[in-house]
């Protein structure tokens, strides 16, 4: 229970808590625990009870942290079955970086990459994300068999990305990014990054409803490094229960991350208990999905941080 003068209490803290005024003072009770049941083809997933860890499979040379460690097929299938024997109930493929700074990967080259890991993944029955702003891309890899779309520009990268998300029945998760990958880290600007996103977030729920996505199959990610100075993703972080009055779940991606190596001047291989820091602040505000690389340490931080919600 929180006590408190009313003029303390965020407008947002008192939709999620029913509250009973007595005398002045606002008495709060915490709501049990949200449950998201999230639909995609042939499954569901349900979030809100434990976090689901969702592992980092890059099919590229050149990613930020693991750039060239899993570009050849038979390695990346055994990273993503060792990140599932650790706790990863989503492997996320991506086959173009999308770091400050990155340059696009021709659609055929992202495919050539992505599509024999996600058939193989997909025949053990892993769940299996794509992360590309590609519609052809997208479209070849629910073929083989992924069964959740990650688009980091939320649909509007390509005009043909909702369609062929909302015919494949996909589950989807829509990013923030302000900007370009090319260009988004040269100065960006908020007037308030929390509010901004959720302005966001609420177009794009509507873009994708008016596109015949299901809002129940979408979870949200307000794109932790997409176009934010380190003190705007320290603030989001701080902030992450705002987004949960969207009623949709929440996906985080702050692993290894920049914001991490500058606050503690610790550099990419050396990052994890940066990390966990972050994840286990996310869970506790409310994310439902963490996007990691550390597979085996993040599951115990969300397994632990978990109990203690
Ligand atoms: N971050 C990256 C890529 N995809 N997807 C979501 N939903 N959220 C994120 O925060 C996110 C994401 C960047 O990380 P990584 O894939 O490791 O690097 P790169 O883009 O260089 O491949």
């Amino acid at each position: 229970m929180i006590k408190g003068a009313s003029r303390d209490v965020k407008p947002s803290k008192i939709q999620r808590f029913p509250l009973i005024l007595d005398s002045g003072f606002l008495i709060l009770y915490p709501m049990p625990p949200r449950l998201h049941r999230v639909p995609y083809p042939g499954g569901t997933l349900v979030l809100g009870r434990s976090t689901v860890v969702m592992g980092v499979l890059n099919v590229t040379p050149d990613s930020f942290s693991d750039g060239g460690d899993w570009i050849d097929p038979d390695r990346a299938l055994r990273h993503a079955r060792s990140m599932v024997r650790e706790g990863a109930r989503i492997i996320d493929v991506g086959g173009e970086s999308t770091r400050p700074g990155s340059r696009p990967v021709p659609a055929a080259e992202e495919i050539r990459r992505v599509v024999p890991v996600i058939e193989s993944l997909a025949a053990e029955k892993v769940l299996v994300s794509i992360d590309t702003s590609k519609a052809a891309v997208a479209r070849a890899a629910f073929r083989a068999g992924a069964k959740i779309l990650n688009d980091v520009t939320a649909l509007r990268g390509d005009p043909a990305m909702a369609r062929a998300a909302a015919r494949a029945g996909v589950a989807v998760i829509l990013m923030h990014m302000k900007g370009r990958p090319r260009t988004m880290q040269r100065n960006p600007e908020y007037r308030d990054v929390v509010e901004e996103i959720l302005e966001f977030f609420r177009e794009i729920l509507r873009n994708a409803w008016r596109a015949g996505i299901e809002r129940d199959k979408i979870i949200l990610d307000p794109g932790i490094g997409f176009g934010k100075s380190p003190e705007h993703n320290l603030e989001i972080l701080r902030r992450l229960d705002e987004f949960c009055d969207l009623g949709r779940p929440l996906a985080i991606g702050t692993s290894r991350k920049s914001f991490i190596g500058r606050a503690l001047g610790r550099r990419v291989d050396n990052r994890v208990s940066g990390t966990a820091a972050t994840v286990a602040a996310a869970i506790l505000r409310g994310a439902d999905v963490v996007r990691v690389h550390d597979v085996r340490e993040m599951s115990d931080v969300a397994r632990m941080t978990d109990l203690l919600k």
